[in-house]
């Protein structure tokens, strides 16, 4: 059987996941596409030779018969009503983060889902299918560090454009940490504060750039993160789990190392898309193959796109009030605890 997707959202990510679907993946094929600039649905037609059809919205894409899955790739703030629509129609979903904009946003999503009575959705938080990560969390789960203690973590961006604000710190990009970190300790955020530092020159005026979270978990686990968006020297990933008999660190990407010139060097590199590259590749392997086997995508759910939504409100409310802000959860629905990622990649 071959996933017939349909692509809401030809920018960036979304040519980047037509182009593994159509070229890398097995089991997937792009059979349709839309995007609100209709030239560029179809230039992407035409740059990956899709014999796929140019809708002029999510709603007639989602109504056609010829399509299974919904790649949800467009601006955050549209995801929900795609995503929903497309619930209702009884098709499944591949949602980039954010899944909602809000958490009731995602509630809304979730009550949908459960009603429908099966798992539709999954959430496009690849870091769950990062090597690197996973290596983490068996070096965790195998209990080779000790218990946790503390995580020191950084999200660092060569630069970003006017458009990005303070709080896309937060919800375009830190919504990564946000998401893996407490999968990876398993464990529950239970507050958040925030401290900006002194600010780089290379920051347009409104943006406080960088910025240090300091997030606290149930267990009493205490999680420093380090967003900073106009690093300069490259994009770069940092994660480093401290625990009671010793350290774990995320692996630095592999590249050669040169002796030359009297100097020692690697490379570091510039952006998502080669960093996460191969974790993309095996989260949309895994969305097509669970499908097409089980008939339910297995990775990240609408769970857990409400449980950062939650989290990244707190963080929000955090950069505005200076203050130690909590975060609550609602209890989790029995529909949503069944097997996880890292069971699956196990
Ligand atoms: P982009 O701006 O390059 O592309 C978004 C596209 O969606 C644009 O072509 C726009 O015209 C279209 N669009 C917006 N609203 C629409 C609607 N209602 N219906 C149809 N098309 C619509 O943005 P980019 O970088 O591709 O990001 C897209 C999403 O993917 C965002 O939610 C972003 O947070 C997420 N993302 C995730 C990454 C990851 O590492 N998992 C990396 C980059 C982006
Ligand atoms: C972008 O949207 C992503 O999701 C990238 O993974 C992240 O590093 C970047 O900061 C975001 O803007």
């Amino acid at each position: 059987m071959t996933l017939r997707f349909g692509v809401v959202g030809t920018g960036a990510i979304g040519r980047e996941h037509i182009n593994r679907i159509t070229n890398k993946l097995s089991g997937g094929e792009i059979v349709a596409v839309t995007d609100v600039n209709q030239d560029s649905a179809r230039q992407a037609v035409e740059k990956y030779q899709l014999n796929a059809v140019v809708y002029q919205d999510d709603k007639t894409l989602i109504a056609s018969e010829n399509v299974d899955a919904i790649l949800v790739t467009s601006w955050g703030p549209a995801h929900e009503g795609t995503v929903l629509a497309a619930i209702e129609a009884g098709k499944y979903v591949f949602c980039e983060k954010p899944l909602a904009t809000t958490a009731e946003g995602c509630r809304r999503i979730i009550e949908t889902e459960m009603k429908k009575g099966k798992k539709l959705v999954q959430v496009g938080f690849m870091r769950r299918y990062d090597s690197g990560y996973i290596q983490l969390k068996h070096a965790i789960e195998n209990n080779e560090i000790g218990e946790p203690l503390m995580i020191h973590a950084a999200h660092r961006n060569p630069e970003v454009d006017e458009s990005y604000t303070t709080e896309m710190a937060v919800v375009d990009t830190l919504i990564h940490e946000i998401d893996v970190l407490h999968w990876l300790v398993s464990d529950d955020y239970t507050s958040v504060q925030v401290v900006f530092p002194k600010k780089t020159k290379y920051a347009h005026n409104q943006l406080q750039d960088p910025q240090l979270f300091t997030i606290k978990t149930k267990s009493g686990i205490v999680i420093t993160v380090e967003v900073f968006v106009n690093c300069k020297y490259g994009y770069d990933i940092q994660c480093e789990v401290i625990g009671e008999e010793g350290i774990a660190k995320l692996p630095e990407y592999s590249s050669i190392v040169l002796r030359k010139a009297e100097k020692l060097s690697t490379n570091i590199l510039n952006d998502w898309k080669s960093r996460f590259m191969e974790a993309y590749d095996v989260e949309l392997q895994d969305f097509i193959d669970s499908i097409t086997k089980t008939g339910e995508p297995k990775g990240p759910t609408s769970w857990d796109g409400y449980v950062a939504a939650v989290t990244s409100d707190a963080c929000v409310k955090a950069q505005l009030t200076g203050e130690k802000e909590f975060i609550t959860l609602q209890e989790k629905p029995e529909f949503y605890c069944e097997t996880t990622v890292s069971e699956i990649m196990k």
